[in-house]
């Protein structure tokens, strides 16, 4: 498919920049978007331009929604080819050089659904990738999710998110905090919906995500074998806006929902 080579090549082509970056981030320019935590760095926009550029030279007319540069809208027509883009998703990460878990994500959609998407974790030299129907690959190997159907035995990522959200979260990830055998929160929605998919978490939680944070990320659990809903069991609807939002490895997906919609 050639939507998704242009994928990889994009975020092949963009990762030694991004790397290249955050090596020297004491340089690089920084400004508050809604809040002291909300952060756009220089980084990300000049990331997203150079998407931009590219994708109008190979697919002029598509859509492009995006998180910086003020292209959030969804297109016009819902059904129409249409690009979804982080330039780079945990940028509080990169810019206090955390872990460093911050990742590139670029999805293409056609008629509302993702039929190919990839995250590049620049610093830790990985991409992930999925194609609809021809599943999900990291560095080029194919990736399933765990098996395992224990609630004791299961390691969750959960995302806190802004403070406007934090006593939401709190109460209806109570039942999963007491309960799962372990809880991770590293900052990027990327770098969790990945983990999901290469078996290495059995669930990513956030409360209110938004459609460039997700739109790769769920492809490539769902071509791993994993299941991704809203938190009242629903269908993710990418163009609906922020969304609550499970991801699972399918044997524990019931029991997380339950304990969600239960709180
Ligand atoms: C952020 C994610 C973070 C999530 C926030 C936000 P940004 O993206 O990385 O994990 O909790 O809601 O979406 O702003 O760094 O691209």
């Amino acid at each position: 498919m050639k939507e998704l080579a242009f994928i990889e090549n994009m975020l092949n082509d963009l990762a030694p920049f991004v790397r290249d970056q955050y090596a020297n981030r004491q340089h690089v320019d920084v400004s508050r978007k809604t809040s002291p935590t909300d952060l756009v760095t220089a980084v990300d926009i000049e990331v997203q331009r150079r998407t931009m550029e590219r994708l109008d030279a190979a697919f002029p007319g598509d859509a492009l929604m995006a998180e910086e540069l003020n292209m959030t809208d969804p297109p016009a027509d819902l059904n129409a080819r249409c690009w979804v883009m982080d330039p780079i998703d945990g940028t509080g990460n990169f810019v206090r050089g955390l872990f460093p878990m911050f990742g590139i994500s670029l999805a293409f959609v056609q008629g509302g659904k993702v039929l190919a998407g990839a995250v590049s974790l620049p610093v830790l030299d990985l991409l992930f990738v999925a194609e609809k129907g021809g599943g999900a690959f990291r560095n080029g190997a194919r990736m399933k999710v765990s098996d395992i159907d224990a609630v004791e035995a299961a390691r969750i990522e959960i995302e806190f998110s802004s403070r406007a959200l934090r006593e939401r979260t709190i109460c209806a990830v109570r039942p999963l905090f007491l309960n799962t055998g372990n809880l991770r929160a590293h900052g990027s929605a990327v770098a969790g919906l990945c983990s999901v998919a290469n078996g290495d978490m059995e669930a990513y939680v956030h409360a209110a995500l938004s459609p460039w944070d997700y739109a790769a990320g769920i492809l490539i659990i769902e071509e791993a074998g994993g299941v991704v809903t809203r938190w009242d069991g629903g269908p993710i609807r990418l163009f609906d806006g922020k969304t609550t939002l499970l991801a699972s490895n399918k044997a524990l997906h019931a029991r997380f929902l339950a304990s969600l919609t239960n709180s």
